[in-house]
């Protein structure tokens, strides 16, 4: 049932069924103690970002409290947040990292 290919209703039905996956942002939140250049240094190797576009999204997250890295699919903003997560707690920062799906 449901693979005709003769005639192509049911595979045409299955298509429209079919969402594309759901997108994750990847937020860096603010604290009093991880130091901004840590927090640059992070967003330039974990979001490929240049130091300009790291610095801005540093000093928007210390302004404002949080601010978005980067949207990524499930797994890559899973890894990601985890990746970033173990350098802070390594460098003995309590710098967070969230994932949210857009
Ligand atoms: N607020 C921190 C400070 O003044 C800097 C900081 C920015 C910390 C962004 C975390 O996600 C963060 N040193």
């Amino acid at each position: 049932m449901g693979n005709k290919h003769e005639n192509g209703t049911i595979l045409e039905r299955q298509a429209q069924k079919l969402k594309p996956p759901s997108m994750y942002q990847v937020i860096l939140l603010n604290d009093d103690y991880t130091p901004m250049e840590f927090v640059v240094a992070i967003v330039q190797e974990y979001f490929n970002k240049d130091r300009e576009t790291a610095m801005q999204i540093m000093l928007k997250v210390h302004r404002d409290g949080k601010g978005i890295c980067g949207v990524y699919s499930k797994d890559i903003a899973l890894t990601k947040v985890e990746l970033v997560l173990t350098h802070a707690r390594k460098a003995g920062h309590p710098l967070q990292c969230v994932m949210e799906e857009v």
